[in-house]
């Protein structure tokens, strides 16, 4: 069902003047609006191997291998040289079998195991794993987002990737429901070594970026935008991440990035906050958070006041400010709750607080999903907890005496869940839309 389809009644202009109708009929419309989920891990099916899905894989989420170690007795060595079946097999003994799935990485796999009809509380994953082996992949991947309600993933793109590049650099087609986002974390993150592969690749770069080395990279970008088509520029960066920096981070984003940005009008993501590798031996589940200074990002935006920048900050401590600059920077878009903050409670508070500072000009969330199915878990959650933000803050204008119209909730939504990437990015609406997703959701 897609949103037209919903049952305004003869009267979409009607005003809510009811609370409990109120109430249901913005719960309806977030849950049956499509959404584009503009920063997720996923691949489209063409990139083969790295196109995650099925228990095992959502059972060995970063996230939750990080939990299984705080209740299970095991060594580290003795976790990474176990088979990905056997670690699963364990993350399910420790936090499904003898614990208890509260915390919302876990009970997201009880979410997702509801939602294709599997025991959530079974002793073992024969039944899951017999599900998702039987799968079609094709028919599968259109029943997720179906249920997840995604009409558009935008993927997370590395033209450093030996692996991405050759699907990239193959003939075929990719499917549409896949965008790309060009990732920059080699290069502006680790600046030496990303130099050094693009002189052997040949490229006139050297770390010290002397002669013509700005330019050599912005011919590897246009090479990659041109290949990828990107919906916009990405980078994580570090809780010290400063702007100016004086450093090497500075000079690829002041001398590349920002240029490219212009050139090919392409928005650039801040993704600020990251502490990589607090604990190395999690390996990918090692990274930490740390509070950072949001007005690196204020001067960013004050200096380049011609470029569209998204951005989101890891540490809960960061939301507020992040809202404030947003209000002086028209070119600040304020997106997600990111990795650690993807938390029911916190997902409530940050989005209420971003309704009352800046109404609905905001991305209230992305999923982040790394493996297919997260993606029915995380939407079903956030769903609810930006429901609710969004009820209560129409019932409060309702208190100072304007009640909204069904028409305007819908608007209100489609905005955020979709309308103000499709702006920043400069997407039509042929996309998403067009294709007229099934939303399960509801159903
Ligand atoms: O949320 C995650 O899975 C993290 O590991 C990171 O990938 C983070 O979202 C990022 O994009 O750097
Ligand atoms: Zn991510």
């Amino acid at each position: 069902m897609t949103i037209s389809s919903l049952d305004f009644g003869a009267a979409p202009h009607a005003r809510l003047n009811d609370r409990a109708d109120l109430r249901r009929h913005v719960e309806e419309v977030v849950k049956r609006t499509p959404v584009i989920d503009l920063h997720t891990h996923l691949y489209a099916p063409e990139f083969g191997a790295l196109s995650l899905s099925g228990i095992d894989e959502l059972l060995t989420y970063h996230y939750l291998v990080a939990e299984t170690f705080r209740s299970a007795r095991i060594s580290y060595e003795s976790f990474w040289r176990m088979s990905r079946a056997e670690q699963a097999d364990l993350v399910w003994r420790t936090l499904f079998v003898e614990n208890t799935p509260v915390s919302e990485a876990a009970r997201g796999v009880v979410t997702v195991l509801d939602a294709f009809g599997l025991d959530t509380a079974a002793e073992d994953l024969h039944e899951a794993r017999e599900f998702f082996r039987g799968q079609n992949a094709a028919e599968h991947l259109g029943r997720v987002l179906g249920l997840a309600g995604v009409s558009d993933v935008v993927m997370t793109n590395d033209p450093f990737d030996a692996q991405e590049a050759r699907v990239w650099e193959g003939d075929g087609g990719i499917d549409r429901r896949f965008r790309a986002a060009l990732r920059m974390d080699r290069l502006i993150n680790g600046w030496e070594s990303a130099a050094a592969e693009l002189a052997g690749r040949g490229f006139g770069v050297d770390a010290g970026f002397g002669g013509a080395t700005a330019a050599e990279v912005r011919r590897f970008l246009d090479v990659w935008i041109e290949r990828m088509r990107p919906l916009y520029m990405a980078v994580s960066l570090p809780d010290d991440f400063n702007y100016p920096g004086g450093d090497a981070r500075d000079r690829v984003i002041r001398e590349v990035v920002l240029p490219t940005a212009r050139e090919h009008s392409l928005p650039f993501a801040l993704m600020v906050g990251v502490r990589r590798g607090v604990n190395p031996a999690l390996r990918m589940a090692g990274d930490g958070v740390g509070r950072a200074d949001v007005s690196a990002v204020e001067r960013l935006c004050a200096e380049n006041a011609d470029v569209r920048f998204l951005a989101t900050f890891l540490s809960r401590e960061n939301q507020h400010e992040l809202c404030v600059s947003a209000r002086k920077f028209p070119n600040l878009l304020p997106f997600g709750c990111w990795w650690f903050l993807n938390n029911p409670s916190i997902v409530s508070e940050i989005t209420a607080e971003r309704i009352e500072l800046l109404g609905t000009s905001f991305i209230p969330q992305h999923s982040d999903a790394r493996i297919l199915e997260q993606l029915v878990y995380k939407w079903k959650h956030s769903r609810r907890s930006i429901a609710n933000a969004l009820a209560d803050s129409y019932e409060r204008l309702l208190e100072s005496g304007r009640a909204v119209t069904r028409a305007e909730v819908e608007r209100d939504v489609t905005r955020m869940f979709s309308g103000n990437f499709r702006a920043w990015v400069g997407m039509g609406a042929e996309a998403g839309e067009a294709r007229a997703v099934e939303v399960l959701a509801a159903e």
